[in-house]
């Protein structure tokens, strides 16, 4: 028989590091890291529906419509399901970052699962700026890089393909404000929704190594990891 599915979230503001934690979750505990902002960023050059919508939105650092992303994100999931339910693993696991960021979105993923995580990044907004200023990314794969943080090998290169990295658009000073300001609003009743439901961990500081320690002992107690915490 199927043993349960760990379903986990991860909420922040732009640059808080959703992107970054994910990746090391998803090292450290074999998790799926699925990003709502790189599914969207994905559709942008295949000229379907989601793509041309979404384009304005994303350039703007707005939110894009609850059933645009919804659709995106619930086909993404539903896909997934099926496939770990076809290869029958041990232990069946997801997570997902920047999503939902609506009340209307948390409902809709209310449907399908019961999240049993939800991990809340609080980082200055100071901070946030400095960061996506300095971020980099690598388009086909999403890999994101920071000039201070993480730098790449070569500079303006990505370290496993060779191909050249390149600034978001919505990493603009313009976008960045647009995108911290529209965040707050959106976010605070989900933030509640699941503090109500007892779900919710909230991590607060300014680097992301110092917060790692706690979220790696948080998920290790629902999961057993295959990596060590300073192997990541
Ligand atoms: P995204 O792609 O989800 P955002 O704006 O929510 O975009 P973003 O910018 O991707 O989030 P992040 O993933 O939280 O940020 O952060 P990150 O990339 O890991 O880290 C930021 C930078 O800081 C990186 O360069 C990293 O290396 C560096 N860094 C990390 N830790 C440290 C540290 O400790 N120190 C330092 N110095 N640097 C560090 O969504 C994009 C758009 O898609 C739409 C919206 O339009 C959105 O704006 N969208 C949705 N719309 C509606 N509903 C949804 N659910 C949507 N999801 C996406
Ligand atoms: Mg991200």
């Amino acid at each position: 028989m199927a043993s349960k599915l760990l379903r986990a979230v991860v909420l922040g503001p732009p640059g808080s590091g959703k992107g970054t934690v994910c990746e090391r979750i998803a090292r450290s505990f074999g998790l799926q890291h699925l990003s709502s902002g790189q599914f969207l960023r994905e559709s942008l050059g295949g000229g379907d529906e989601v793509g041309i919508l979404a384009k304005q939105y994303l350039e703007q650092g707005l939110l894009v419509p609850d059933h645009v992303i919804t659709r995106v994100m619930m086909t993404e999931l539903e896909k997934r399901q099926e496939q770990h339910w076809l290869l029958d693993a041990p232990l069946h696991c997801g997570d997902c970052t920047g999503f939902p960021r609506t009340l209307g979105q948390a409902k809709a993923l209310d449907r399908i699962c019961e999240l049993d995580l939800v991990i809340s990044l609080n980082i200055p907004f100071e901070t946030l700026k400095d960061r996506l200023s300095a971020r980099w990314v690598h388009p086909g794969s999403g890999r994101v890089y920071n000039m201070d943080f993480n730098p790449p090998h070569v500079q303006g290169i990505d370290d496993l393909t060779g191909e050249p990295l390149v600034q978001r658009e919505d990493d603009r000073p313009e976008a960045v404000a647009a995108r911290l300001r529209k965040y707050k609003d959106a976010a605070k009743p989900v933030i509640e929704l699941y503090k109500s439901r007892g779900i919710l961990h909230s991590f607060s500081g300014t680097e992301t190594n110092k917060i790692w320690p706690y979220v790696y002992t948080l998920l290790s107690s629902k999961i057993p990891p295959v990596l060590s915490d300073e192997e990541n």
